[in-house]
């Protein structure tokens, strides 16, 4: 079969989203049976929902959180490792922007990894602005900082309506201005800033590439089309 990456010399750039971690039992957003069709989208990930219900988005996030921690990465993650691998043994380079906060990524083994929507294990004291790693369950939520000022803890998580970290955003632009190749996985499209970096990448003339089980919105951006599953697809057809 056709190889995606045909010269392992290259700068690879991939995006993910929740497609990528579907065949490893962690629900979707979009899809028929995914997370949006059990909560509405305002109601849990933004801060107004946060503000105006902080123990409905805890129990959302702490859901995802269990969920994610008992999940394993599939051949899907790991055929992204290996291409990470690969392509640094040839003295080319690569990065793997994620928009997943399931962390799947990193346990598989990915290093040059941005998660630009946060990560499900790490909290935020929204008083002392602290960011740790944080495994907890917690019972009792909203659950608190032991910080001085007291303050309530948030998931790390980039909400509707928020920004993302610009570091992010920088790191992806230039990326995408200096690459050969953007490869877009396991996303419908439909949630910007990350369903624009296509047509960035297109602007700088950029080879595109989208690996999905069904069109995405923005595929008249794509250069090529692998319609699949990615856990089947990627170890084929990557490099
Ligand atoms: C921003 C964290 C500037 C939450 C997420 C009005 C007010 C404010 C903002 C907006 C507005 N209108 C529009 C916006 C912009 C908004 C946006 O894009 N909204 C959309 C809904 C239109 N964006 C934002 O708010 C962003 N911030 O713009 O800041 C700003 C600031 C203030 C005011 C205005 C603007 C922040 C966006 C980040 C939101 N946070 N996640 C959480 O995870 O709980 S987004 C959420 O969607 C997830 O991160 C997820 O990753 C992301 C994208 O979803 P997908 O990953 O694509 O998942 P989905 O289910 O949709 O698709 C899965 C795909 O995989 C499908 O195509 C399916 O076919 C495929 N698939 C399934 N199985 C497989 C597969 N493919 C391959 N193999 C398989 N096995």
């Amino acid at each position: 079969m056709e190889k995606i990456v045909k010269n392992l010399k290259s700068y690879v750039v991939v995006m993910t989203g929740a497609g990528i971690s579907a065949e490893s039992g962690i629900k979707t957003f979009r899809d028929a049976d995914g997370l949006w069709k059990n909560y509405r989208i305002e109601e849990v990930a933004s801060p107004i929902a946060f503000a105006r219900d902080p123990e409905l988005v805890w129990e959302f996030y702490l859901m995802r959180r269990k969920q994610a921690l008992e999940c394993k990465p599939n051949n899907g993650h790991i055929a992204l490792t290996n291409l990470e691998k690969a392509v640094k043994q040839n003295g080319g380079k690569f990065l793997l922007i994620t928009q997943n906060v399931d962390g799947l990524h990193k346990r598989a083994g990915s290093e040059n990894v941005i998660e630009i929507h946060g990560n499900l294990i790490y909290s935020r004291c929204a008083k002392c602005g602290e960011i740790f790693e944080d495994r907890n369950i917690y019972q009792e939520i909203p659950p608190y900082h032991n910080c001085k000022e007291k303050g309530m803890l948030r998931p790390h998580i980039v909400w509707f309506g928020e920004s993302l970290n610009p570091e992010h955003l920088e790191i992806t632009t230039n990326a995408l201005s200096e690459c050969d190749i953007f490869i877009v996985i396991g996303t419908s499209g439909v949630v910007y800033p990350a369903a624009g970096f296509v047509s960035i990448a297109k602007k700088f003339g950029k080879k595109t590439v989208c690996v999905n089980k069904e069109e995405p919105d923005n595929i008249g951006y794509f250069d090529e089309f692998y319609k699949g599953k990615a856990g089947e697809l990627l170890p084929e057809i990557l490099f």
